[in-house]
């Protein structure tokens, strides 16, 4: 897609898509229709939020993925948010790639537990031809348990997609983190034009993409409706959508600049996900990174603002998330049935 058509910024602040005079063309968000989104009432947001996922997914139902960080630390990029940065201190030892018997073993414990996706996440700026050999032997072993496969690698070159499609790789994910105008104030090493090339790399090879951002590193709301109406424009729009609340790791520029102190109201991160549902209707919402800072009464306005999938399992790549038994517990109570 040329980078004039990524951008969007119709002035129209009703709450629903533009849709161009001539035929054909997908509707169009507006950062405007977005806020007017984000502004309406609570429980018409929600109610908003509702109908539109009622229309396209079956209610009361999560999909759980796991994560498995397949090689850990020293990753060579300056994202402000992450711990797994080499530039940052935030404890986190370098792993080497880890075997391919380590990661089935993984697989096979997730998919006991009842995930149907294996997403196996590398903290590199983009993966060697060498090491992408590797993970490329690793999807296909998932693939094999009957699992959903799932990576995040970072950006990706010519042709590295196609091999991964081939292996057999169901998602990728990849995502752009944040608005445009806010991302220079949180990762300097690689651009937005660089995300959204990788993004078409994967789109074209026939992958599902995954892709979301993290809120709650000091981003306006206007910013917040700038993220989702480029997750929302993209033609297609990704199939999953992560929505990640930033867990602030000690060493980490973030948590310098905003110490230790969420950034956004419980509430503003509910109406995140009600945006995300509104405007990519069919889409998976992932509830991601957070959950155990966000507490079991925010998750369950989550789940009622439209998302609809979890990374499921006690860790996610470096950090703590829910452990299973919280987890089961949690969808028990709210009457949540586990599928894909
Ligand atoms: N290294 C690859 C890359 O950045 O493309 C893949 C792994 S990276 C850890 C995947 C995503 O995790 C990031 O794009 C970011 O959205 C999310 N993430 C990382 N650290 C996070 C944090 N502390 N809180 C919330 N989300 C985070
Ligand atoms: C995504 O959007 N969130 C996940 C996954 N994609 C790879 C990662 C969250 C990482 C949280 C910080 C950590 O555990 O290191
Ligand atoms: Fe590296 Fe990915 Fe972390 Fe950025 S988010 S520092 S690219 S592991």
């Amino acid at each position: 897609m040329p980078s004039a058509e990524r951008m969007t910024h119709v002035d129209d602040a009703s709450t629903a898509p533009h849709r161009p005079a001539e035929g054909g063309a997908p509707a169009r968000w507006t950062v405007a229709a977005i806020e007017a989104l984000f502004a309406l009432p609570f429980t018409e947001l929600m109610h908003r939020a509702q109908e539109t996922h009622r229309a396209h997914h079956a209610p009361n139902t999560v999909q759980l993925s796991t994560l498995l960080s397949i090689k850990t630390g020293g990753c060579s990029e300056d994202c402000g948010y992450c711990p797994q940065s080499k530039r940052h201190e935030a404890g986190v030892d370098d792993e080497p790639l880890l075997d391919l018997g380590a990661v089935t073993a993984a697989a096979r414990a997730a998919k006991a537990q009842g995930a149907t996706r294996f997403c196996m996440g590398a903290a590199w700026r983009g993966p060697r031809d060498r090491d992408l050999a590797a993970v490329l032997d690793m999807v296909r072993e998932v693939k094999a348990l009957g699992l959903e496969t799932c990576a995040t690698l970072g950006m990706l070159k010519d042709g590295q997609a196609e091999r991964l499609k081939d292996a057999g790789l169901d998602y990728y994910n990849h995502n752009l983190d944040t608005a445009p105008e806010f991302y220079g104030d949180v990762v300097t090493t690689r651009d937005y034009e660089d995300r959204l090339d990788t993004l078409d790399r994967v789109r074209g090879a026939g992958i599902n993409v995954c892709c979301g951002g993290i809120v709650g590193m000091g981003e306006s709301r206007r910013e917040r409706a700038g993220l989702i109406g480029q997750l929302a424009n993209m033609d297609p729009y990704p199939e999953s959508v992560p929505i990640n609340h930033l867990v602030q790791v000690e060493g980490t520029p973030l948590h310098l600049r905003l110490g230790g102190e969420s950034a956004i109201d419980a509430f503003e991160f509910v109406r995140t996900v009600a945006a995300a549902r509104i405007t990519m209707p069919t889409a998976m919402v992932r509830l991601s990174a957070g959950r155990r800072e966000l507490g079991e009464a925010v998750q369950a306005l989550c789940f009622l603002a439209g998302a609809n999938s979890v990374f499921y399992g006690d860790k996610l790549l470096t950090t703590g998330n829910p452990d299973v038994e919280a987890d089961r517990a949690l969808f028990a109570k709210l009457g949540l049935a586990t599928g894909a």
